[in-house]
């Protein structure tokens, strides 16, 4: 229910379209304006219900204001979700994109969108035809295109800052990693620790994807359903959310994680049963912040590629300061990222 859901959510609005034409539920959802205008991809997803899609898209618009106040950059949280009966192509996609673009352009900037699972640039070039407040449309049409080889970097540098605090060195050397999905970070990231000499181990429910990706880099790759429990020292999601669960987590023989997939703690508990299992966790919305820094740096910021590597290289001193105020504190790290946003957000210390 709409009802239950919403009630339970801290953020400020939601926008509720139904398209009749496409039957496509559209929900954007703003978390916080209180740094900047909220931004946040947007999502299309075949759902089981539209709650399933809202309550999606308010996690992750939650998320989208803590990556946001980390990444420190002038920006709030938001998502959308297209909840759409089956996904789009041609005409019918194109004409449902214009429609979103127009109620993206009706919110007069309190949002901003850009791409998420199933949306890619040339769909943000078509809602750049209705509405200016879109990022990452592709290079062609004026925007800094796809900003997942740079979640990529960004993911690398933060899960090398994890290895040094769980290790007491960022030497990748022979170091295991379990990788979760070798999609559009997960791909590249997976490349970068086999040419830093660690050796990475691939699944993918794409089975030819992940095999196909080990024979190139000459690593090992494990079905999906067991790549949880492989031992190695990291494991990296780089697929869905929800992932690390009362479920999962005694399965996990890994001293580290850190990954890209948004929301990988299925519940704020979580975080504590990590911490009990000695698993030192990155959070997630500080170490995929790449994509944002990219994103926001070329084209709100006016950053050049110095300047966004620079960025990207950040994210392993800001998981660093993250962990020092955990141990300090004796917090989990989830719980110190938290609290770092928190007192962006309200400019208060708890
Ligand atoms: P993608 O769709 O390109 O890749 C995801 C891959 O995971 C696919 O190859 C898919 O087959 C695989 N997969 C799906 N479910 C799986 C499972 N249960 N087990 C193993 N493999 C599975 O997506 P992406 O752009 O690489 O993003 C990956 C994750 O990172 C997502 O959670 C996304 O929200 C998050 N993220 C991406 C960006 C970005 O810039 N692209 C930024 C921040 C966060
Ligand atoms: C994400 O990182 O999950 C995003 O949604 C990417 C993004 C980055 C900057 C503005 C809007 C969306």
């Amino acid at each position: 229910m709409f009802e239950e859901v919403l009630q339970a959510w801290d953020g400020e609005e939601v926008v509720v379209r139904f398209d009749d034409a496409s039957a496509t539920w559209m929900f954007v959802c703003v978390h916080s304006t209180v740094l900047g205008p909220a931004a946040g991809g947007t999502r299309m997803k075949v759902y089981a219900s539209p709650s399933d899609a809202l309550r999606d898209g308010l996690r992750l618009s939650t998320a989208m204001t803590s990556k946001m106040a980390m990444a420190g950059v002038p920006l709030g949280g938001g998502k959308a979700v297209l909840a759409v009966p089956e996904i789009p192509v041609g005409d019918a996609r194109r004409t449902m994109m214009l429609r979103y673009g127009e109620l993206v352009e009706s919110l007069h900037g309190t949002y901003w969108t850009a791409c998420d699972m199933n949306t890619a640039s040339s769909d943000m070039d078509v809602i750049a035809e209705r509405t200016s407040k879109v990022f990452g449309r592709t290079e062609a049409a004026g925007g800094s295109g796809t900003s997942a080889p740079a979640t990529a970097v960004g993911v690398f540098h933060g899960l090398r800052a994890a290895v040094a605090r769980a290790f007491g060195s960022d030497d990748l050397t022979g170091r295991t990693v379990a990788v979760q999905g070798v999609g559009a970070v997960g791909g590249p990231l997976a490349r970068a620790l086999a040419d830093a000499g660690a050796r990475p181990i691939l699944a993918d429910v794409d089975d030819v994807r992940a095999k196909e990706l080990a024979d190139e880099l000459g690593c090992d790759h494990v079905p999906a359903d067991e790549i949880v429990d492989v031992r190695c020292d990291v494991f990296s999601p780089c697929a869905t959310g929800a992932v690390l669960s009362e479920a999962t987590i005694p399965r996990l023989r890994c001293r580290v994680v850190a990954g890209a997939a948004n929301n990988q703690l299925a519940e704020p508990e979580d975080a504590e049963r990590l911490a009990q299992r000695g698993i030192l966790y990155a959070p997630d919305y500080v170490v995929n912040a790449g994509g944002v820094i990219h994103l926001v740096g070329f084209e709100l910021l006016g950053e050049d590629r110095e300047r966004v590597d620079e960025r990207l290289r950040g994210i392993a001193e800001t998981l660093t300061e993250v962990f020092e105020k955990a141990d300090a504190d004796g917090l989990s790290a989830a719980a110190a990222a938290d609290a770092i946003v928190e007192q962006r957000l309200t400019g208060r210390s708890h």
